[in-house]
């Protein structure tokens, strides 16, 4: 079965510190309440437990990416939250060294958590960058992620693999250990 690299960008990360999702405070309450109350508890036990409340607070905004690709009926097969160094992301970019922006995009790319993930499922590489959007948010469609959440290119929330092989490549390397076993039930209502 196909597998994609995804990986939400640190603005699509930080944004959800700042900003609880809106939606999912009115639509799942009671979820977001759980996540607020995980992240705020731990924090108070154990201050080392910080990054838990972090992590609690900024899944009030990827929760929204990761349940668009859940729903449609991919699989999550990896998943981590990072921070990773420049040479790292020139590494992942190196595709893109000629452009002129891509010191900024390397900067940006270190400047704040991201969270790595793999999916899997039909045609997942193709149908994960419509999900995700046009480069630009400003040709991105409305329901795309890219569309609904944001506005400049430099800030587009999230990265998603262009191919399959480039996929592969992708999850080699930010995925060195391989990824956990997981024996997925691909459901006989999404998958024939
Ligand atoms: P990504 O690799 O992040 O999924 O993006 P992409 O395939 O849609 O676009 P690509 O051309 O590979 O560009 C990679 C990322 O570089 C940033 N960018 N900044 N003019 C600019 O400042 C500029 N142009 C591109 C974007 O964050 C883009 O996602």
């Amino acid at each position: 079965m196909e597998q994609t690299f995804i990986m939400i960008k640190p603005d699509g990360v930080q944004r959800g510190l700042v900003n609880p999702n809106p939606r999912l405070c009115k639509e799942q309450p009671l979820r977001a309440c759980l996540y607020l109350a995980i992240g705020f508890v731990s924090g108070l036990l154990e201050p080392s437990l910080i990054i838990g409340f972090v992590f609690a607070i900024s899944l009030l905004q990827i929760g929204d990416i990761i349940s668009r690709f859940e729903k449609k009926g991919y699989y999550l097969k990896g998943m981590k939250f990072m921070n990773v160094d420049k040479s790292f992301a020139q590494q992942h970019y190196a595709d893109l060294s000629a452009q002129p922006f891509f010191a900024k995009l390397v900067d940006y790319i270190i400047s704040g958590p991201v969270v790595a993930m793999v999916w899997e499922g039909k045609d997942v590489v193709l149908t994960g960058r419509r999900i995700i959007g046009a480069t630009r948010p400003w040709e991105a469609a409305p329901g795309t992620i890219r569309g609904d959440h944001a506005v400049e290119v430099s800030r587009n929330v999230i990265h998603g693999s262009d191919s399959v092989e480039n996929g592969k490549k992708e999850i080699a390397l930010w995925f060195p250990g391989g990824l956990a076993e997981w024996k997925s039930n691909l459901h006989p209502w999404i998958y024939e």
